[in-house]
């Protein structure tokens, strides 16, 4: 069949839409008719080269929408069903899927590293030459074929354009809160970076019942948007040392948690250098493949802190989507206050700009 798809051809051209064509479920995969993409910093961090991934490519790691076919084998959803693109490929057999990591299982890896499915192939294809998957999900394609192992089934009277930001945005920053730092109440966190994810992390925090927020970013409408997600402080980092301004918002003690949101290692430094003893710094944000962010060893050993990383949320997306979901249902959860702008697929180019320009917290783009 033909699905509308923004295809991406080398790293610092645009997207370009193109009708490609998408072959038939296999065995254990699914079609999906995608109703929303999420506009992640990630995918355009393959746009402008600053990580690499296979291409031609139809990017898109995020969203929602609804079963149109499946393949061979298929238990867990059916045509009709709502569903949730989960963006790490997991086997669901190794030590990091049964020990609660999947995003860490070696498949996910393969996927995104080969741009193919899990038989080493690809469904789409342009004029015959072969297009790659993005991360086995490729949600910027009107159609897309996910592995079943890849899909979230959810309720049907949920909006699939909020659905679509639980499945990356949301679950990354909270997951890393939750799962990854397991913030205590009362305890002191730092947010460096309060983009799509970031804020995540701030309301994962605010949920967590941290005492105080520190929100960090370049810009004071992304500072704004913080503080309606939980920041008690925000400091606007191109106005001086974000360093030095955290040291003062807390008596020179430092925070228990650090979050790094944005994927530079000057700023995976600032948050290690805003540690009280003891604190944990979580990296989010990812550098190219050669960076390197070094630590005082001082402060690693005689003040006992931690620098780790945080990927997927370090979550298991089937036990914490759900939950997110109820969070929501709740009035817990922001989800309508983070979708701030809806783009037509076919502005989708533009939808980046947005993005680039700092003018959204997260914007999707609908089918
Ligand atoms: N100091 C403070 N804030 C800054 C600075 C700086 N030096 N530079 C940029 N910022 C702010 C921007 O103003 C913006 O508000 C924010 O940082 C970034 O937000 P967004 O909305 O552009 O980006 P997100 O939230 O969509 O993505 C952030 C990630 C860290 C996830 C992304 O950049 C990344 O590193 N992705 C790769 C890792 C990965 O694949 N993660 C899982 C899928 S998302
Ligand atoms: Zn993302």
């Amino acid at each position: 069949m033909k699905s509308t798809a923004a295809v991406l051809f080398e790293a610092g051209r645009k997207l370009e839409l193109h009708d490609v064509d998408v072959a038939a479920p296999k065995a254990g995969e699914v079609l999906v008719r995608m109703a929303a993409g999420g506009v992640c910093h990630s995918d355009l961090h393959v746009m402008t080269g600053h990580l690499t991934a296979p291409l031609p490519a139809i990017l898109g790691h995020e969203g929602a929408g609804v079963v149109a076919e499946v393949g061979a084998g298929v238990t867990s959803v059916r045509a009709g069903d709502h569903v949730i693109p989960l963006w790490r490929v997991s086997c669901g057999e190794c030590e990091h899927c049964t020990g609660g990591r999947p995003a860490l299982c070696a498949a996910g890896l393969e996927v995104r590293r080969t741009g193919r499915l899990l038989d080493g192939t690809s469904r789409f294809t342009l004029g015959g030459k072969e297009i790659k998957h993005f991360n086995g999900v490729s949600t910027f394609s009107a159609y897309s074929v996910i592995p079943e192992r890849s899909v979230l089934k959810i309720p049907d009277d949920l909006p699939l354009d909020r659905a679509a930001l639980l499945g990356c945005a949301v679950i990354t920053g909270v997951g890393a809160v939750f799962n990854c730092a397991k913030v205590r109440p009362g305890s002191s966190v730092l947010v460096i970076g309060t983009g799509g994810v970031g804020l995540n992390v701030v309301q994962g925090a605010a949920l967590a019942g941290a005492e105080r927020i520190i929100a960090v970013d370049l810009l004071d409408r992304k500072l704004d948007f913080a503080r309606q997600f939980g920041a008690t402080h925000t400091v606007n980092a191109s106005s001086g040392d974000p360093v030095a301004a955290v040291r003062d918002l807390t008596g020179g003690r430092g925070v228990d948690y650090a979050f790094e949101v944005i994927g530079l290692p000057k700023t995976m430094r600032q948050a290690y250098d805003c540690l009280a003893k003891r604190g944990m710094a979580v990296v989010v944000g990812v550098s190219p493949f050669t960076a390197e962010v070094s630590v005082p060893v001082m402060s690693l050993v005689f003040e006992e802190r931690v620098l780790t990383g945080s990927i997927y949320g370090s979550a298991r997306p089937r036990h914490d989507i759900p939950m997110l979901i109820d969070l929501y249902r709740a009035k817990k959860l922001k989800l309508d206050e983070l979708l701030t702008r809806s783009y037509p697929f076919e502005e989708i180019n533009e939808a980046y700009a947005a993005l680039e320009r700092g003018e959204v917290a997260r914007s999707v783009v609908t089918f």
